[in-house]
């Protein structure tokens, strides 16, 4: 489907070509604000550093830091570049939906675009599977006039291409830390993760390169900005400790570059059990850990295949006060499965976490969300469990999502909205600052920089609350309010082009079975699975059995 031929204008011939990258954002809140918060994504940053700028004239954009990208500002750009999470997929559509129309050449990648190349390719001129490293494939056949549908290169087989951070900077795009990824993917197999279905293993960024890469983000970045002043690379690999030789090499040129201050990194939760490791990062600089810990409940581990951290010998607790005593903030994301869980177990889990001093609060609190491609949403979909008329948009980790739940949906839609947007209503405030204070004087250090790490990680979610209003929300899926940007249309819209890039992309239908579009990746999926022999187990079956 393209759009209406009418409304199709080419921008006047320049010089040099323009290119733009969008990193689209949808928020939580349903509003249309923008943040200044640390962790922005680092793919536009990529796409971005692999489109010559001798050629192009490049921008990024990020709607997050940015806000919103107005329709206006859509104009003047021959290529554009988009790229977002689930959740914002509607975003990348509507955004192509002006683009398109002014002229630009729209190409996507991400999430959506990697698992469901074909459905996406509808709404670009082209699409990217896979990792960024297609970019300058892309920008050569747009160039010869010869762009192709759909260009396909597997995340794990990384290229050799150096990142430009003064784009970050040219874009006024300031995070107080050096973001970056030292790997991609990871080896383990967590049923609800996009990673083992879109990268489906570990590989490791050219040692070389990424000492370059550290090295051209503190020079690159303003001279009187904090991240220059005091330098801190945060790596958001999806798991820097999967090859345990690389993240030493990696820590020992950390520790040993004069200008880095500190570093934090994502790693999974088996780490934190070897003592002489933690003790060896500290030395190392590190300042803190966002750990894959997910939940204190048994089950739900099992549910996930979430072996990892499911280990009878270690107690995670304890690992967590000793990285803390070496100075090492521990954050980590907490999950509730509404399938499994009444609104009073999750008040409880909370509750329980609030009130063990030796913890801190997860800095992010999410309800399951059952992410298009992965084993538990095929999983889910084949047993009835999705709610009806799901959508892409209610993957935000705030929307209960299924059909099938453990209490009553007023209940769990009571407790979700507390804990999002009033968390203080479950767990006190004066009882968390207390603890955290008892937390700092336990690290045994004055650095000023690891105490602003530790308040900040377990206060998170009530800064997050506060600074997420939220419009009036259903907090179920297929009925949850929709953000403002999918009713910006223009009073020329035709019902094709309203259908193709403004209506919600829907998962389910109204029983809950598959969508249309989605039937044939179905139907590929069960095909795969007879013929792996079943393999594929539901791990809610195994942890059943
Ligand atoms: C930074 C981050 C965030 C930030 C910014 C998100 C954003 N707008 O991108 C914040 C904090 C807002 C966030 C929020 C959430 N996040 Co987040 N987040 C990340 C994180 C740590 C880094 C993302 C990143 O920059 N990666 C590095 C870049 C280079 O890789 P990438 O984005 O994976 O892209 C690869 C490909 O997809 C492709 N690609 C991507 N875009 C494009 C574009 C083009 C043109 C091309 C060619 C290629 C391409 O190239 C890359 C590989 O080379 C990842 C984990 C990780 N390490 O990736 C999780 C991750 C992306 N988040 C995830 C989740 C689940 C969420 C939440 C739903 C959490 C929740 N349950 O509440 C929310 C939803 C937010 C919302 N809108 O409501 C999941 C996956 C989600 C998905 N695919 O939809 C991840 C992978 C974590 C995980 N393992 O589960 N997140
Ligand atoms: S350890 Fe983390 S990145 Fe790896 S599969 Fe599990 S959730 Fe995904």
């Amino acid at each position: 489907m393209s759009l209406e031929p009418a409304l199709q204008q080419r921008p006047a011939n320049t010089s040099k070509p323009k290119a733009l990258v969008v990193c689209a954002h949808l928020r939580p809140g349903r509003d249309k604000r923008r943040s200044n918060y640390l962790m922005q994504p680092i793919s536009g940053l990529h796409v971005a550093s692999l489109v010559d700028q001798a050629v192009f004239d490049v921008c990024l954009h990020h709607e997050d830091w940015h806000g919103p990208l107005e329709v206006a500002d859509c104009k003047g750009y021959d290529l554009v570049f988009l790229s977002g999470l689930q959740v914002d997929f509607d975003r990348l559509r509507q955004l192509s939906f002006y683009c398109r129309r002014s002229g630009a050449t729209v190409v996507a990648g991400g999430s959506i675009c990697t698992s469901f190349p074909e459905f996406a390719s509808q709404f670009f001129d082209a699409v990217c599977a896979g990792g960024v490293d297609c970019v300058p494939a892309v920008v050569a056949d747009f160039l010869a006039g010869s762009l192709k549908r759909i260009y396909r290169s597997p995340i794990a087989r990384i290229s050799s291409y150096a990142l430009d951070y003064s784009i970050l900077t040219k874009s006024r795009i300031s995070p107080v830390v050096h973001l970056m990824e030292a790997t991609r993917g990871c080896s383990f197999k967590c049923s609800f993760c996009v990673i083992p279905s879109e990268v489906g293993g570990h590989a490791s960024y050219d040692f070389d390169q990424l000492k370059r890469t550290i090295d051209n983000a503190i020079l690159s970045s303003p001279r009187l900005s904090f991240r220059r002043l005091y330098p801190i690379v945060m790596l958001l690999d999806n798991n820097f400790s999967d090859d345990r030789a690389h993240m030493l090499r990696v820590c020992e040129y950390l520790r040993s570059n004069r200008r880095v201050r500190g570093w934090v990194a994502l790693v999974t939760q088996n780490v934190l059990h070897d003592r002489e490791l933690i003790r060896h990062l500290a030395a190392s600089k590190c300042l803190g850990l966002f750990v894959g810990l997910e939940s204190f409940d048994p089950d739900l581990l099992r549910r996930y295949r979430k072996t990892q951290n499911l280990s009878k010998r270690h107690n995670v607790i304890d690992d967590i006060v000793y990285s803390e005593s070496q100075g090492i903030t521990i954050t980590y994301g907490y999950l509730f499965d509404p399938r499994y869980q009444k609104a009073s177990d999750m008040e409880r889990q909370i509750r329980a976490i609030a009130e063990n001093p030796l913890i801190p609060m997860p800095i992010y609190i999410s309800v399951v969300a059952p992410l298009a491609g992965t084993e538990t949403f095929w999983n889910d979909l084949d047993s009835g469990r999705l709610a009806p008329h799901l959508r892409l948009r209610d993957l935000d980790g705030e929307t209960i999502a299924y059909s099938q739940l453990a209490d009553r949906p007023d209940a769990l839609v009571s407790f979700v909205e507390r804990i999002f947007r009033r968390p203080w209503t479950v767990v006190g405030r004066t009882g968390v600052l207390l603890k955290t204070v008892r937390r700092l004087a336990r690290s045994g250090t004055l650095n000023p920089i690891r105490w602003y790490f530790m308040a900040v990680g377990t206060l998170h979610c009530f800064i997050w609350s506060r600074g997420t209003p939220s419009q009036p929300r259903s907090y179920l899926a297929g009925s949850d309010t929709l953000d403002p940007q999918y009713f910006e249309r223009p009073g020329d819209l035709s019902e094709r082009d309203r259908a193709t890039y403004f209506d919600p992309i829907y998962l389910t239908d109204e029983t809950g079975g598959p969508a249309d579009w989605l039937k044939p990746y179905h139907a590929r999926r069960v095909s795969i699975t007879r013929h792996r022999g079943g393999s594929n187990r539901d791990p809610i079956e195994i942890a059943g059995s």
